[in-house]
């Protein structure tokens, strides 16, 4: 299994405090060229970096500025890498992923979005805060196989229940899957209160739930 040293992730994180753009660039790049898998480069650089990222913040050890500073660095280094791996082979497939009403955090719908496309689904990025009603307009435009949904704050509950009730009764049959930091000790419960809503916490376990035959034809043979 592929790993990022310590060493490398510490230099990694230094400099993206340090908003040394360039150098997390060719960090990651050294990565991509040793041919990373995508989600280890996600969860075990970006995501490590920004949840660390958001202790310093919380204890008062580093300013705001510095952590939009990193959230923009990591934002353009997702789109350093998305151009450079190649969608699985399609399974004909299409998702569509936003952040709910009031929503501010999209970085990892960012990611749930490509590692979708990983495993050959279309998938589309609607980004941060989605008004309800253009969420059910745009899954009328698409008809997507798949709705993401992406919840970091817990204050942001009413915002999802609204979207799963509202995508619910307009759109019975779509699955729903929803996660998010805001769901970390409640996402499960909340799932069982809706029909075809699932909870997904990590990439990997999001890899998994696409591999289901329902999703990956390819598993139907
Ligand atoms: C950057 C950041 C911001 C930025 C976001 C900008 C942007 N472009 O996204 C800004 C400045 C807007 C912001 C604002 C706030 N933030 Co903030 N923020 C962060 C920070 C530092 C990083 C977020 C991030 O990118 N993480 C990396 C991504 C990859 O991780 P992730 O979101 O968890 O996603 C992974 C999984 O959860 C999962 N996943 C996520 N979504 C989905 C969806 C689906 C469908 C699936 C299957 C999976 C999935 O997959 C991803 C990959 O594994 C975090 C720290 C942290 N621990 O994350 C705090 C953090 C999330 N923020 C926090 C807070 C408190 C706030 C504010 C309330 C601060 C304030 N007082 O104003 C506001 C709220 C704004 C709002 N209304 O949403 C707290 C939340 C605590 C909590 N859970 O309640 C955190 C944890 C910081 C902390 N340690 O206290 N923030």
């Amino acid at each position: 299994m592929a790993i990022i040293s310590d060493t490398l992730y510490e230099a990694y994180f230094q400099n993206l405090l340090s908003g040394k753009r360039r150098q997390t660039s060719e960090i990651v790049q050294t990565l991509m060229n040793e041919q990373i898998p995508i989600p280890v480069l996600y969860e075990k650089l970006m995501q490590k970096s920004m949840y660390q990222v958001g202790d310093l913040w919380e204890k008062n050890q580093l300013s705001v500025a510095t952590e939009h500073m990193a959230t923009a660095i990591t934002e353009g280094l997702l789109n350093q890498v998305y151009p450079q791996f190649e969608r699985g082979e399609s399974v004909g497939k299409c998702a569509v992923v936003g952040s709910v009403e009031k929503e501010l955090h999209q970085v990892g719908a960012k990611m749930v979005c490509d590692i979708l496309e990983l495993n050959g689904w279309e998938a589309f990025y609607l980004g941060a805060s989605t008004p309800t009603s253009e969420m059910i307009g745009f899954i009328e435009e698409k008809r997507p196989d798949i709705i993401g949904l992406s919840m970091s704050i817990y204050f942001n509950l009413p915002g999802l229940e609204k979207m799963i009730a509202a995508i619910r009764s307009a759109f019975p049959d779509i699955p729903i899957i929803i996660g998010g930091q805001g769901l970390s000790t409640n996402g499960t419960q909340i799932a069982k209160k809706g029909q075809k809503v699932y909870y997904i916490s990590t990439l990997e376990d999001l890899t998994t739930f696409l591999d289901k035959p329902e999703f990956n034809p390819r598993r139907q043979r």
